[in-house]
């Protein structure tokens, strides 16, 4: 440090305590530095001419260097974090679509960061989330799925979120700002009663919470098909039909004197078939009402929602969200609906795009990012604010309907949705804008994960991740700015359920991102890229496949995972492998036993856990008025 340079303490501005390091021209001076404070008249001739060349220095330093703030000056930003729901990572324009139009997430790009190697934690929703809100594998968190229950299934369910997880929204609001989250939750929202909001997003560090506490089905659109437990459903519909078709028999036996069997016998089946119905069609029968619902904080204004204005309502809550806080920093987490099935799409999208109702439902959401972006910048608060967008996880591959394709789409990447492994279903888009502190047009190919924005948006508010639990996020801030040149994620363990299936290995100093497969699911057809037979992928069981040694892939030579290299092939495997190896050891020394979130027992129907808006059973309302005219 001491060749003549200017050194200034920390926080050296503001409390009087400039140092210079000075030895060329102080050679008496002690550890080379003296303190301004320190009146010293021989030096006051010296000070000044250094003065003048230091600020003529500066000056010029200042001009050449470009115009990126650094942290330390920054106050705490606002948080735009906009996620997207089951889109692909070739969907987007700037990840290489060349025929959806998103020309709104591809301006994000160009003023940004583009991350190309952004990786979920889990390919599901629930998990997903819970990853991104706790910084944290999900498992960790009781969040992952021990059986085929991979997701929350019921808004009347007892798992989510567990209370003593700390979510940033939780840190953002300890440390001041105004939090809010507008659209899905999916992580659950009561334990024990029908109101005691255990998982809500109110008691997760959200000041305001407006949209679907559940997720969105084809069960809230009455035009469409069910589409929860869609099989389950018929079976249960054909035993129902089997078990009434027996006692009507029986009873008419008994009515001709055919069958000799008692009234007793006879009262005692038509009560079972009775109660086996209603046992399911309590629940089942009424999915719209249960599951398709609006909240604002802890009331619900529509149950079942009314689709058509859900749109228009989620955009004027997220732009009312900007302006009310403008003056105070605000954490706004919008969880688009989009593009998740049953693709809801206003007028004014249908048939606009020529990839038909999914690529419709894109656009509109890319509008929809637009009209949130317009907003940040007629505010003024444009760079104060750091835009992040992303997607849950990746494209549902196996999601058609006849000819018609209604998932996403992952571009080079093999797998999609539910598949914990293949990198179609992990590997999303991320972006990150900050005009004047991100260097602007930046494309970045490290791995990093969603579980990064926890540490990342927690130190930018000056706060402080807890220390009493594993962290697995990783600020991005310094390799966002350049001022790192790798990632600090050197291995990322990819589940599919509580299931490890594949590790990624990046060698830093290679430059080579290894991924090992110990686990794949079976593609129904052989050979095609997902499992149309059972519309999701499984974990574990005849479904799978366990490989000993691991599919050893080089994502960096390599990355549609097509040609799995071997010892003969790569002189490295091995070692590599090996390497890997230690990592899961290392790994799993860190995880703890935790309740487990997606249990039978907590994945089901609880009619004494399901909100309601009015007298349980009768369940509806509508308190948004006239707002289906709501047009923006
Ligand atoms: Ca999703």
């Amino acid at each position: 440090m001491c060749r003549g340079d200017l050194v200034i303490t920390a926080g050296a501005w503001g409390c009087h305590k400039v140092k210079i390091c000075t030895p060329f021209l102080f050679p008496q001076a002690k550890n080379c530095c003296f303190d301004l404070s320190t009146p010293n008249a021989k030096m006051i001739w010296q000070l000044t001419s250094y003065w003048t060349s230091l600020v003529t220095s500066m000056i010029f330093g200042l001009l050449l260097q470009p115009p990126l703030a650094q942290l330390s000056t920054i106050t705490q930003p606002n948080f735009v974090l906009l996620m997207a729901d089951d889109l692909g990572i070739g969907d987007v324009g700037c990840y290489g679509n060349d025929t959806i139009r998103t020309p709104n997430i591809d301006r994000l790009a160009k003023e940004g960061v583009k991350l190309t190697q952004h990786i979920a934690a889990a390919p599901l929703c629930t998990p997903s989330r819970a990853a991104f809100l706790t910084g944290r594998y999900p498992l960790r968190s009781g969040m992952d799925a021990i059986n085929n229950y991979r997701v929350i299934f019921w808004n009347g369910g007892s798992g989510g979120l567990p209370p003593n997880e700390t979510t940033f929204a939780k840190i953002l609001q300890q440390q001041g700002y105004s939090t809010g989250l507008i659209g899905k939750w999916h992580q659950g929202v009561n334990c024990e009663s029908r109101n005691d909001h255990c998982h809500h997003p109110l008691n997760h560090g959200f000041d305001y919470f407006y949209g679907m506490p559940f997720t969105l089905i084809s069960d809230c659109q009455t035009t469409e098909a069910p589409e929860m437990d869609r099989v389950f459903r018929r079976k249960l519909w054909l035993y129902t039909q089997m078990i009434c078709l027996f006692t009507l028999t029986a009873a008419l036996g008994r009515i001709t004197g055919l069958i000799p069997v008692r009234w007793k016998t006879l009262t005692c089946l038509a009560g079972f078939s009775l109660l086996f119905f209603v046992s399911w069609f309590s629940s089942y029968g009424f999915v719209r009402y249960w599951n398709c619902i609006m909240m604002r904080n802890h009331e619900i204004t529509e149950q079942p929602m009314v689709t058509e204005r859900t749109t228009s309502l989620i955009l004027r809550e997220s732009i009312a969200f900007i302006e009310r806080n403008k003056h105070k920093p605000f954490l706004l987490f919008l969880s688009f609906l989009h593009s998740h099935t049953p693709l809801l799409t206003t007028e004014k999208f249908l048939g606009k795009s020529s990839h038909g109702l999914y690529g419709d439902n894109v656009e509109e959401m890319d509008w929809m990012v637009g009209q949130v972006l317009d907003a940040i910048d007629k505010e003024g608060l444009k760079s104060t604010t750091l835009v992040y967008f992303a997607s849950d996880h990746g494209g549902w591959l196996e999601r058609q309907e006849d000819t018609r394709q209604l998932g996403g789409w992952n571009g080079i990447y093999r797998g999609g949705k539910a598949m914990g492994g293949w990198e179609g279903g992990i590997r999303v888009p991320g972006i990150l804008r900050w005009p004047g502190v991100l260097p602007a047009g930046t494309v970045i190919n490290e791995p990093t994960s969603l579980m990064d924005i926890y540490p990342t948006v927690t130190h930018l508010a000056g706060g402080v991740v807890p220390q009493d639990r594993v962290i697995d996020g990783r600020d991005l801030m310094p390799l966002l700015q350049g001022r790192v040149e790798h990632s600090e994620h050197e291995f990322l363990f990819h589940y599919c359920g509580i299931h490890l299936h594949a590790v990624r290995w990046h060698q830093k100093d290679s430059g080579a991102t290894w991924k090992a497969h110990y686990v794949t699911p079976k593609f129904h057809p052989l050979g095609a890229g997902a499992c149309y037979d059972r519309g999701f992928c499984p974990c574990f069981g005849e479904g799978v496949t366990q490989h000993e040694p691991p599919l050893l892939f080089d994502l960096s030579r390599d990355p549609s995972e097509a040609k799995p290299l071997s010892a003969d092939t790569e002189p490295l495997f091995d070692t590599v492998v090996e390497r890997i190896g230690r990592a899961i050891e290392e790994h799993r020394r860190t995880l703890t036993p935790v309740p487990e979130q997606l249990s039978l027992y907590n994945i089901i129907w609880k009619p004494w856990l399901q909100p309601c808006c009015g007298t349980f059973p009768f369940c509806w309302c509508d308190k948004e008025g006239d707002s289906e005219l709501a047009d923006l």
